[in-house]
């Protein structure tokens, strides 16, 4: 097995044409969210209903797709990813993503009451349909949301031009509607009507 440095960057992920061990741990974590969160068929994974894999068949899955990982190298990925994406059950046999998932899995968080003001970073190009539409979640389950305003400006900036929206959370959960937060600390919904939205910049 090569050193974490001497393999190039992100090449090789799922080519299944040769092994490579990936040298950053951004790199990883972008594997790990794209099998925990979309495509876990992409190595032949399977994943409960909460949405866990074990560890042990992650590896062997990545590695039959020419992906090679430790386990000390995925807990470190895990343990030191920035956002904190993704969790390790007590006894460290399973993993599964926080948050962000297309793939139909519960997570089983509890409803949770939102803090009166919440964040929703967009791009610029979105307003518009935004201002017709609500927040959709698109392929996610959830409309995800910030807490602080300056997480929401990091989100939106992914998509272009950053554009903040004040969702009104107290008003949204006075009428019924149920928030959950991920482990990871995103705030997640189901939709948000327009009504509930303010423009900030
Ligand atoms: C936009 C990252 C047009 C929405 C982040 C967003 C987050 C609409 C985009 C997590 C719309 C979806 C999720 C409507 C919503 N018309 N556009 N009606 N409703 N949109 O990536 O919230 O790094 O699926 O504003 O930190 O950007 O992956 O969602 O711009 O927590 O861990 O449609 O992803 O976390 O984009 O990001 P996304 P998001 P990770």
């Amino acid at each position: 097995m090569g050193s974490r440095s001497d393999v190039h960057l992100g090449r090789g992920l799922l080519s299944g044409l040769i092994h490579i061990v990936p040298d950053s741990l951004v790199t990883i974590s972008k594997f790990l969210s794209l099998i925990l969160r979309h495509q876990p068929e992409k190595i032949g994974l399977t994943l409960d209903a909460e949405g866990w894999a074990l560890v042990d068949e992650l590896i062997a899955c990545a590695a039959k797709h020419g992906t090679v990982l430790s386990r000390e190298l995925l807990f470190e990925a895990v343990d030191k990813n920035s956002k904190q994406r993704f969790a390790l059950d007590p006894s460290k046999t399973r993993i599964r993503a926080n948050q962000g998932h297309s793939i139909n899995v519960d997570l089983r968080l509890n409803p949770l009451e939102p803090p009166p003001i919440l964040f929703h970073g967009t791009a610029t190009r979105f307003v518009d349909s935004i201002l017709r539409q609500g927040l959709r979640p698109g392929s996610r389950h959830h409309v995800h949301l910030s807490a602080t305003r300056e997480t929401a400006i990091a989100v939106g900036a992914r998509h272009g031009v950053p554009f903040v929206f004040e969702v009104d959370a107290l008003a949204m959960h006075r009428d019924g509607c149920v928030f959950f937060r991920s482990e990871n600390g995103v705030w997640l919904t189901t939709r948000v009507p327009v009504r509930y939205l303010n423009k900030t910049r």
